[in-house]
């Protein structure tokens, strides 16, 4: 395999005429795009981009070093009764934090995604008995897992490493391929389900504090940022453990649902630095107030995307977006106990619903 995919990177690079140009016009198109022509642009552009990953994946990363070739529950497995004990010791106030965002169908949304609410005939149904009881039922249509304040499971994302439409190589959390988890009703492995509640210590970062005021798309937070915030904050490094949760605020959040083209046409965020730092830390969730996590564009023009690919692909961390750190910034709290529990609906790629930190 690795000689077939040497060869498909050197093909990949001859076509790079082709896509230097493409590559161009989608850096442009995110950032731009979004407000120049609207977030049909950036949708566009964004899912392109994805197409130029498989130029700049790596060697093969399973199975995976700790959870083992079958697991699908990927850094979820640090969700242990010693963690959840370890963790109540953050609770000092007792104070419920939601971090999560209301939704909506005014809500930023990524590309083509849609998030569609009907309640028909209103009351649904009824009356019932002699108490006269009616009831109201929603149909909600939507990406589940991937609109508003969503959580990216392990097979959300992938990477391809052979030619279009060879899903025995295109490779998953773990070395799963598209053919072993494709499925017309919903994913066959490494589906949400597979995800174990989290209950476990939460930090977070304001790089906007650091920055004195919120950052620009395309700007990266850097590991000396994550220094800066944890000296501003009176935090230890050391306190981030394995299993951990990190939380970035960059400020961004600020224009939800206030200028939704703005916000969907690129953000700041994490780079791979940063990914690398929280791979070798072991956490086991990386959440921020983006809705990617990860800064867009890459500075690396080459790249769409990278964290994902390294956090979850490869690493099985997951990825909480959309989220919102108001609360805890206009209280100081930097450390919580996160709380998540995904819905767990078989076969989805990830997870709406509504986290709260503890303090
Ligand atoms: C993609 O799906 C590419 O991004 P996100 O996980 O940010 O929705």
């Amino acid at each position: 395999m690795d000689s077939r995919y040497l060869q498909e990177k050197e093909e990949l690079k001859s076509q790079s005429g082709i896509n230097e140009e493409r590559r161009n016009f989608l850096t442009a198109g995110l950032v731009g795009g979004a407000v120049a022509a609207g977030a049909l642009v950036a949708g566009a552009a964004q899912a392109q981009q994805l197409a130029q990953a498989p130029a700049l994946t790596d060697k093969p990363w399973w199975p995976h070093p700790k959870w083992g070739k079958d697991d699908m529950a990927g850094a979820s497995n640090w969700m242990t009764p010693a963690k959840v004990l370890d963790s109540v010791k953050l609770i000092k106030d007792g104070k419920v934090y939601r971090i999560g965002r209301v939704y909506e169908s005014a809500m930023p949304k990524f590309g083509e995604r849609a998030f569609t609410l009907r309640i028909p005939g209103g009351p649904t149904g009824g009356p019932f008995g002699k108490n006269m009881l009616v009831y109201n039922d929603e149909y909600l249509s939507t990406e589940i897992g991937q609109t508003g304040t969503q959580f990216d499971g392990l097979g959300h994302i992938g990477i391809q490493m052979g030619k279009d439409g060879d899903k025995n190589e295109m490779r998953y959390y773990n070395g799963f391929t598209g053919q072993e988890i494709g499925g017309a009703y919903g994913l066959a492995k490494i589906g949400i389900e597979n995800c174990k509640p989290f209950f476990t210590r939460g930090h977070l970062f304001d790089v906007e504090a650091v920055k004195g005021k919120m950052m620009e798309a395309g700007e990266e937070i850097t590991v000396a940022d994550l220094r800066a915030a944890l000296q501003k904050q009176n935090m230890q490094e050391a306190e981030v453990k394995e299993g951990d949760a990190v939380f970035f605020n960059t400020g961004w959040g600020k224009l939800w649902m206030k200028n939704n083209d703005k916000f969907n046409g690129g953000e700041p965020g994490i780079g791979l630095e940063v990914a690398k730092w929280c791979i070798d830390k072991g956490v086991c969730l990386t959440g921020g107030d983006t809705w990617a996590v990860e800064v867009v564009p890459n500075p690396n023009k080459d790249l769409a995307f990278p964290v994902h690919s390294e956090l979850i692909t490869k690493h099985g961390i997951y990825n909480h977006e959309n989220m919102d750190f108001s609360g805890l910034i206009a209280d100081g709290k930097y450390q919580f106990v996160y709380i998540f529990s995904p819905a767990p609906i078989k076969g989805a790629t990830g997870s709406n619903g509504g986290p709260i930190a503890v303090t």
